[in-house]
C-alpha cells in the first residue's frame, strides 16, 4: 500500500531526459502504487487542454495508461499548468483536485497545494496570479487557436523573465505565518507541497502541537518523490539515465 506524490516534473519536448524518467516512474513504480498525487508544474507549460502536439498525446497516453489498471491519479494545478483542465482529465482518467485539498494518508489528514499561494510575499507575482486566473480571461483564452495562445504565452513568459531574476530567494519562498495559517484553518499537523524547489521535510511545534511541511523537489537533474505508506513518508530522489530497455 504507497501513494506517491511528485510535482514540479517541468516536462517539454527538448527535455527527453526528464520524459523518459518520468515514463519510466510511471510504468515500474506508479503502476503498483494505490494513488499518484501530481502538485503542480507537471508541465514546463501547459497552454491549453487543446494541445494536440504529440508530445502532450504522449503524456497524455501515459497518465490513461496508468488509470485503466485501477491507479487512482489525482491533479492540482501549478502555475505552469494552471491551464489545465477537465478536458485533460476526461481524456486521460485524471481527477483534477482544488487547489488547496484536505485528503487523509494512512490515518493522517495532511492538507496538500502547489505552494505558489504560500509565497505570498512576492507580492508581484501574487497580483499576476490573481489575473489569470480570472475566469472570464481563462474562457477567452481557452477560446483563442493553440498556436496563437502559445505565441501569447512565449511573449509574455519573456516580457517577464528578468521580474524573476531581481527577486531575492527569501522572497519566493514560502511564508512561515501563511503556512501556519493553512495547517490551522485545514485543522491537520502535516502538509505536502512543491513549487520552490527546495525538497526538504520541515518539522517545527506551533501551541505544543508538532507540524510536519514536506517539500516536493523539482526534475530538473533527477526525478523526486514522496513515497507515502501506513509505516511513514520518505522523500527520495530517481536519477536520471534508467530507461526501461
Ligand atoms: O515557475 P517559476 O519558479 O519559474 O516562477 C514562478 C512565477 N512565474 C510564473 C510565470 C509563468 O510561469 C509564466 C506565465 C506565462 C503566462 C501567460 C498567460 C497568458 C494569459 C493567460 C490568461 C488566462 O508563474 C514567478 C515567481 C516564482 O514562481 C517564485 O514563486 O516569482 O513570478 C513571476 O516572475 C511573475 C512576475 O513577478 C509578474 C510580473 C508581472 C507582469 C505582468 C504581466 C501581465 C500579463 C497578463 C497576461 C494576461
Ligand atoms: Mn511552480
Amino acid at each position: 500500500m504507497t501513494t506517491l506524490f511528485i510535482s514540479d516534473l517541468h516536462l517539454t519536448p527538448t527535455r527527453s531526459d526528464i520524459t523518459e524518467c518520468f515514463v519510466t516512474f510511471m510504468r515500474t513504480e506508479a503502476i503498483k502504487a494505490e494513488a499518484l498525487y501530481v502538485l503542480g508544474d507537471l508541465f514546463e507549460f501547459w497552454v491549453g487542454d487543446d494541445d494536440k502536439t504529440p508530445f502532450a498525446d504522449q503524456i497524455r497516453s501515459e497518465f490513461k495508461a496508468l488509470t485503466d489498471t485501477g491507479v487512482s491519479v489525482f491533479f492540482i494545478q501549478g502555475n505552469r499548468d494552471f491551464l489545465l483542465g477537465k478536458r485533460f482529465c476526461k481524456e486521460t482518467g485524471v481527477t483534477l483536485l482544488d487547489d488547496v485539498c484536505k485528503i487523509e494518508l494512512y490515518g493522517q489528514n495532511a492538507v496538500i497545494l502547489h505552494g505558489d499561494t504560500l509565497c505570498i510575499d512576492d507580492v508581484k507575482y501574487q497580483e499576476f496570479r490573481k489575473t489569470v486566473h480570472k475566469p472570464w480571461l481563462q474562457w477567452l483564452f481557452n477560446r483563442i487557436p493553440w498556436f496563437i495562445k502559445k505565441r501569447i504565452v512565449s511573449k509574455v513568459q519573456s516580457d517577464i523573465r528578468d521580474d524573476k531574476q531581481m527577486k531575492s530567494l527569501d522572497i519566493m519562498d514560502v511564508n512561515q505565518k501563511e503556512v501556519e495559517h493553512v495547517l490551522s484553518t485545514n485543522n491537520v499537523n502535516l502538509m505536502i507541497h512543491g513549487h520552490t524547489h527546495r525538497p526538504d521535510i520541515h518539522n517545527f511545534v506551533i501551541d505544543g502541537e508538532q507540524k510536519t511541511r514536506i517539500v516536493l523537489g523539482d526534475w530538473y537533474t533527477q526525478g523526486s518523490v514522496l513515497t507515502v505508506n501506513p509505516s511513514g513518508f520518505d522523500l527520495q530522489i530517481r536519477p536520471f539515465g534508467k530507461s526501461l530497455h
